[in-house]
């Protein structure tokens, strides 16, 4: 028979013990292990210990409860470790619908897992700190992929602008889950491109921002500039008329353009990744705030002097806002600068490119950090204009003929 005093001990010791794992997983423990090889990387993973922070030459960067800490103990390559404060790593909890690193690579894989058949994942380069940058490539012909029409979607090069992590990331979903559910148009326009959607290229100065639980307001990447700052301005890195105006030679900068054009491996990457893809004829590059859509220039108040160029650049800024309700203007307009992702995308490569600013409008209504409640709102205002660029991927130019030639898969549900 089971008395009471059995049963609460039997609560007490069940209690107890979760208690216990409860504390070991409530305590994090930052660690740096000897590792110069995947060898030796290996043999920390076969000791329990996942490496998710950070590969480096020699050694690895790891966040453990105290049992792994136990763990990297006895395998005798622990160089340093702390205890890490509370929300190291991730967002302040009332905005963890947020995703940090490695929960967007964890919902980039259930992307994938949605429909493996036409989403892959690809490693685009790594940053200073050893992340990889990833590709999540969207196609329903994916073996020819680089014969069709392609597009390409970056986001948060600025590590505060979160919610331009966000906006690509569901992108990519809500177009695998409206092909899975047999949404027709949708089907025909990604079986006849290749989208690509770089929703984090600077992952190294999001962790960074959030590393606290309290958000460090970090723009740049997180190259050690020898002196005792950090970062580059990875939109004032960009190869193209480099160092011209509107960037600064110092480096504790906030927009620091680094010590020569593309000498970032996060700039590196995308430079490498365009540069392989000549089929791309469209780019969007997210950032946030002010509620603007812009165009190139960004180096000079002269408007882009081919008069076709510039005019399918304002004629789709103009239709995007109709969408976003989102000012339409050439980059210039808001301030000069070099470096940037767009200027360089259309002077090198004569893509048609465009920045969004997403939402909010001002400072007074949340700036960088206007709350989780935000994503949701800004990914309905800005879905229309994301598929309107993939329709006319296939040729941009398009916007410039009447009305009636230019419908296509996507006007069921856009209705323009
Ligand atoms: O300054 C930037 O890099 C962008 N604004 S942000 O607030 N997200 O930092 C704007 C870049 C647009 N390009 C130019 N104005 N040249
Ligand atoms: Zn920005």
């Amino acid at each position: 028979m089971i008395t009471k005093i059995m049963l609460l001990s039997i609560f007490t010791s069940f209690a107890c013990s979760a208690f216990a794992a409860k504390q070991v997983e409530a305590e994090k423990y930052w660690m740096k292990l000897k590792a110069t090889n995947k060898v030796e990387r290996t043999e920390l993973l076969n000791a329990g210990l996942a490496i998710e922070h950070g590969i480096h030459d020699d050694y690895a960067i790891l966040i453990g409860n105290k049992d792994d800490l136990e763990a990297a103990k006895k395998t005798g390559k622990l160089i340093e470790h702390f205890k890490a404060e509370a929300g190291l790593f991730d967002f302040p909890s009332k905005d963890s619908k947020f995703h940090n690193y490695d929960e967007m690579l964890r919902e980039m894989q259930a992307i994938r897992a949605l429909n493996p058949n036409i989403v892959q994942l690809q490693n685009i380069g790594r940053t200073h700190e050893g992340r990889m940058i990833v590709n999540i490539k969207i196609s329903g012909n994916m073996r020819y992929s680089s014969q069709l029409p392609a597009i390409v979607f970056t986001g948060t090069h600025h590590a505060r602008e979160h919610l331009s992590t966000e906006m690509p990331l569901m992108l990519a979903r809500a177009l695998v889950e409206g092909y899975n559910s047999q949404n027709f148009n949708l089907q025909k326009l990604i079986n006849s491109r290749e989208i690509n959607i770089i929703p984090m290229v600077n992952p190294d100065g999001v962790e960074h921002d959030i590393a606290d639980g309290v958000y460090k307001r970090w723009r740049k990447n997180r190259r050690d500039n020898g002196d005792g700052t950090y970062g580059v301005d990875l939109n004032r890195n960009y190869g193209y008329l480099w160092g011209t105006g509107g960037s600064s030679k110092r480096t504790s900068s906030d927009v620091y353009m680094g010590p020569k054009p593309f000498s970032e491996p996060e700039t590196q990457a995308i430079k490498a990744f365009v540069e392989n893809k000549p089929n791309i004829t469209t780019l969007l590059s997210f950032h946030t705030f002010s509620e603007l859509i812009l165009y190139p220039w960004g180096h000079t108040d002269e408007p882009i002097a081919n008069e076709r160029d510039r005019r399918v650049h304002e004629i789709m800024a103009n239709r995007m806002s109709k969408w976003n309700n989102y000012t339409p203007q050439a980059s210039a307009d808001l301030y000069k600068t070099s470096g940037d992702t767009t200027d360089w995308a259309y002077g090198e490569h004569g893509i048609i490119s465009f920045t969004f600013e997403l939402d909010p409008k001002s400072l007074w209504s949340g700036g960088f950090y206007p709350g989780q409640d935000m994503i949701p709102v800004v990914f309905n205002k800005n879905i229309n204009p994301c598929l309107y660029l993939i329709e006319f991927a296939d040729n941009p130019y398009r916007v410039l003929q009447s009305r009636s030639k230019r419908l296509g898969f996507t006007t069921d549900f856009l209705e323009y």
